[in-house]
């Protein structure tokens, strides 16, 4: 942990890529933890993907209106107040993540990259036509439910999120990599590592140069890329890290 503290505190910019376990002690099922009860029988890949929402979108729309519903219900756990303390103790700190949960923003974190989309956001499928969140109907039940229709094309409405097999925003994604060629320290917490290209960052910025930090309770593909490995609960690891920091600062 002082070896952590020791590489943030040398750090100008602090790049922190986020995972499904990052949400996971605020209740929020990791991917594959996301198959749980009725969506068990399941693949992710088989319900993340538009030919799945073509084949059967009432099915994939309350998949995602049922993570939706666990999300709303979920508080951020301190692992995400930590990382809003750390952005106040280094000069510049970016959180890039692969959660679609908006966590990282809603506990006031200001400076998110949300690769893999968000489940707030809505478009029709046909043309990304936006659709306003407020007009898509909550399912109470953990059931199939028939997404709204685009007014202007006539097709389904889908969640702003990155199916396999898309493209991620360019945007961001430029942005990322840069970011991570760029800084001099990188936290990487609660991911396996083996959904691409977002398990590349850690690798770019190992090469050019940062501490590379994993946060995990158990190893993973990036386990091979971090310098240093905190080995616990991101809840657990982050305030530590942060008081390890702030010690380090007053001794
Ligand atoms: C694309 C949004 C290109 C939707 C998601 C190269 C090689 C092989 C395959 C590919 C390749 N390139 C592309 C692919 C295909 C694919 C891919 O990577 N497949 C994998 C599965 C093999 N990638 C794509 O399809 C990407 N698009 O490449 O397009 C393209 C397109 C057109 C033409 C040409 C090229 C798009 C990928 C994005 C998919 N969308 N999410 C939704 O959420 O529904 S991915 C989704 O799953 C998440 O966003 C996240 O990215 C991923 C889950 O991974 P993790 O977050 O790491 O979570 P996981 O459950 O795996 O692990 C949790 C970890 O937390 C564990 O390590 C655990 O130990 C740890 N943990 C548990 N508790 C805690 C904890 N850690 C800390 N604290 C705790 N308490």
């Amino acid at each position: 942990m002082r070896a952590a503290a020791r590489a943030l505190r040398g750090a100008r910019r602090v790049l922190v890529a986020t995972g499904a376990g990052m949400s996971r002690e605020s209740g929020i099922p990791t991917f594959r933890d996301a198959l749980t009860g009725l969506w068990a029988r399941y693949d992710p890949e088989e319900l993340a993907t538009e030919a799945a929402f073509r084949r059967n979108p009432a099915r994939v729309f309350g998949w995602y209106a049922w993570r939706r519903r666990l999300v709303r219900a979920a508080e951020p756990h301190p692992g995400y107040h930590a990382l809003v303390a750390l952005e106040r103790l280094v000069p510049e700190l970016v959180i890039v993540t692969q959660n679609v949960d908006g966590l990282h923003r809603r506990v006031g974190s200001r400076r998110v990259l949300e690769l893999h989309g968000s489940l707030e956001r809505f478009s029709c499928v046909d043309a990304r036509h936006p659709f306003p969140a407020d007009a898509v109907p909550e399912p109470a039940a953990d059931a199939a439910c028939e997404p709204p229709r685009c007014p202007r094309c006539g097709s389904a409405v889908r969640p702003d999120v990155v199916w396999f097999g898309e493209m991620l925003p360019e945007r961001v994604t430029a942005e990322a990599w840069d970011l991570a060629a760029a800084c001099q320290a990188m936290l990487v917490v609660g991911t396996s590592g083996l959904v691409q290209p977002a398990a590349q960052l850690p690798y770019i910025a190992r090469d050019t140069g940062a501490t590379v930090i994993e946060v995990n309770p158990d190893p993973t593909e990036v386990s091979a890329a971090a310098h240093i490995v905190c080995s616990g609960p991101a809840g657990a690891m982050l305030p530590a890290l942060v008081a390890a920091l702030t010690e380090g600062e007053s001794t």
